[in-house]
């Protein structure tokens, strides 16, 4: 598969850019990456984004150049690259009729993705998908500079949590040498993503804090945000982005959940797990996907009733684990 992805970026021109909805590191790593590449090696590509680019991202290389929503550009591509997405309803913006004339690429390392595209190249030992974006450019003999790596780095150390997260191996720290070669500024990188947060993130942390609830044992944190929260802060959604991992730290935790309040009976949950529990599995029976230690989903139902899902789905799998 890589082989033809590898032949499609060089074969064809014209290619649209895509990646979730509420975009992390590694989705605005992998659409910029790939995009700047493409640029770079003369095609025709657009990065495509659902709604207003995230703040915390604008430091990157190409940010400037996505455009929201298909309106505004001027040719029908070919191909459509979709990057880092789980599941086709969370392609942001919809694609809806473009799919009759033109192909789905999706690129991914969520073991949950149901290989919806035209062409899969979906590897779940994958750090990031910006690592499978580097592998199919370096096997397209594509020609790589510092700005591209910027965007790749970007994705790695998002989803290794700097390198700390499960998963991790000598391939990985390799890969991030390559792209620090081009001169990639580590330090420049990692303050940006995780130092220079909102005040307002703080006060959501501490929202966070206050609320929490021990349960199972010690096993189970769970703790809640809500629109109003962040609308009295002036804070966008994407500023509680990684705080659930605060409620996974504490000694005999197992998952850490975050119960985030959209609007009314609208919620978004988000799951962190040591490894015992497996939360994509937890989130899927929710309707979500992800990770076996990092998932989420979002649902329709009272605060009161997610939380007892929750409870009682992270119980039976902490159960069935021991037994
Ligand atoms: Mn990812």
């Amino acid at each position: 598969m890589i082989d033809q992805l590898a032949g499609i970026i060089k074969e064809y021109r014209d290619f649209y850019i895509m990646t979730h909805v509420n975009p992390d590191g590694d989705a605005i790593g992998s659409l910029l990456g790939m995009y700047l590449a493409l640029k770079e090696n003369g095609k025709n590509a657009i990065p495509i984004i659902g709604a207003e680019f995230p703040e915390l991202f604008q430091f990157l290389p190409g940010s400037g150049n996505t455009v929201i929503g298909f309106d505004s550009i001027g040719f029908n591509p070919s191909h459509i690259i979709v990057l880092d997405v789980a599941a086709e309803n969370r392609i942001s913006p919809e694609i809806g009729d473009l799919r009759k004339s033109a192909k789905l690429v999706n690129i991914d390392h969520h073991p949950t993705n149901p290989l919806y595209g035209d062409y899969n190249y979906v590897l779940p030992s994958a750090n990031s998908t910006t690592q499978l974006v580097y592998e199919i450019l370096t096997r397209a003999k594509y020609r790589l500079n510092l700005d591209v790596a910027k965007c790749l780095y970007t994705g790695l150390v998002t989803d290794t949590g700097c390198f700390k997260f499960a998963g991790v191996t000598s391939a990985t720290f390799e890969l991030a040498a390559r792209l620090l070669e081009f001169g990639v500024d580590n330090y420049d990188i990692t303050r940006k993503l995780f130092e220079e947060f909102p005040e307002s993130r703080l006060t959501l942390e501490r929202l966070m804090i206050e609320r929490l609830e021990v349960l199972l044992d010690g096993k189970l944190v769970l703790s809640y945000i809500d629109n109003e929260d962040y609308h009295k802060l002036g804070a966008s959604l994407s500023e509680g982005e990684s705080l659930v991992n605060r409620l996974r730290e504490t000694r005999g935790v197992e998952v850490g959940g975050l119960i985030t309040k959209l609007s009314e009976n609208q919620y978004k949950v988000s799951l962190r797990s040591k490894g015992i529990v497996n939360v994509a599995t937890v989130a899927a029976a929710l309707g979500g996907g992800g990770h076996s230690r990092a998932a989420g989903l979002k649902v329709s139902m009272s605060r009161e009733e997610i939380r007892e899902r929750l409870i009682r789905l992270i119980d039976s799998s902490l159960n069935s684990s021991t037994t």
